[in-house]
């Protein structure tokens, strides 16, 4: 495995039109989950990756097994559980720069995740464990299956990149996300945090002095995700500022970060620079906000290609 992911996806229901929910008659349905979206992307830019985690043994579950199987993903480490349902969540599209997400995943399968759960052998055959800060959120079950990924990966010498995914409705105690996504990012050799999320975290918002709060915080690598800007590296040997791609008009941003973590990981693993990594995660993030839908812009080698051709004409 180049990648292996663990994390809860679901359902996702979007208007077809924009609007208030409470007026939206016809919905499109697709699959979303910040970690399954990176397993998506990566799997579609030719890496071989796995994605753990629990569905409902219900019509929801079933389809996103076979959506991720279809895209190559391994889904060995899924598991369908009986006992609660497939988590979905509802898009409120009022306009591309605003988007409301409703969720309905209390008590999902999901939640349920637990240590028993996690296969050692496998988790070790990764060069990298992705992990994000929604996962620990969902319940104190799956917070103890993130801390003993973490253990896992870090005994077999698997590299972590952690993505804080700030998801405050997920929070009850915002204190709480703040000291936990904070240990959380400790462990990480990589984090990439938006921009808001350092703030955060660090309660700082001058954009190097939050980088280097997270390599005092532990991380060996922090790549801050800033938006139409681009993105900042900084690690103790490398340091600067990588250009957006310019998307000339942004349809739906929801999953723009997975697909740069699916990008930038695509980059290391073709040992490319981190400058040139960054960039990958720029430009796949860029085409995730070009598609309605958290997966679909998620670009294969050739879309890649025609986009990056299109930036230079
Ligand atoms: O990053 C996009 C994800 O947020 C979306 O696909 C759904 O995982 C999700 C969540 O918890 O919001």
């Amino acid at each position: 495995m180049d990648v292996v992911t663990i994390g809860e996806s679901m359902m996702v229901f979007s208007p077809i039109r924009t609007g208030y929910l409470r007026h939206a008659h016809t919905f499109q349905k697709g699959i979303a989950g910040a970690e399954s979206n990176v397993a998506i992307g990566l799997s579609r830019l030719g890496h071989k990756v796995g994605w753990g985690s629990r569905v409902g043994e219900d019509e929801f579950g079933t389809e996103i097994i076979s959506f991720l199987r279809g895209e190559g993903v391994d889904v060995s480490q899924v598991i369908q559980d009986d006992s609660a349902p497939t988590g979905i969540y509802f898009k409120e599209l009022l306009r591309p720069e605003e988007i409301r997400v409703y969720y309905y995943r209390q008590n999902s399968a999901a939640s349920r995740m637990s240590v028993q759960d996690l296969n050692e052998e496998y988790i070790a055959s990764a060069k990298y464990l992705h992990l994000t800060g929604i996962t620990p959120a969902l319940s104190e079950s799956c917070r103890d299956t993130v801390w003993e990924a973490i253990r896992i990966a870090k005994k077999n010498g698997v590299k972590i990149v952690f993505d804080p995914n700030l998801r405050r409705k997920l929070w009850k105690d915002e204190n709480e996300a703040k000291r936990l996504l904070v240990e959380l990012s400790s462990y990480a050799d990589i984090v990439l945090p938006g921009v808001s999320e350092g703030e955060f975290l660090f309660g700082e918002c001058e954009k190097e002095v939050m980088a280097k709060r997270f390599l005092k915080n532990g991380s060996s690598l922090v790549v801050l995700k800033l938006g139409e800007e681009g993105a900042y590296y900084l690690s103790d040997e490398n340091k600067g500022y990588v250009p957006a791609y310019d998307v000339k008009q942004v349809v739906d941003p929801v999953g723009a970060g997975d697909g740069f973590a699916a990008g930038f990981l695509s980059g290391l693993l073709e040992q490319k620079s981190i400058y040139d990594a960054v960039y990958k995660g720029c430009v796949v993030g860029a085409a995730v906000t070009m598609a309605n839908g958290d997966v679909e812009g998620l670009p294969d080698q050739q879309s890649l290609l025609s986009l990056l051709s299109q930036q230079e004409d």
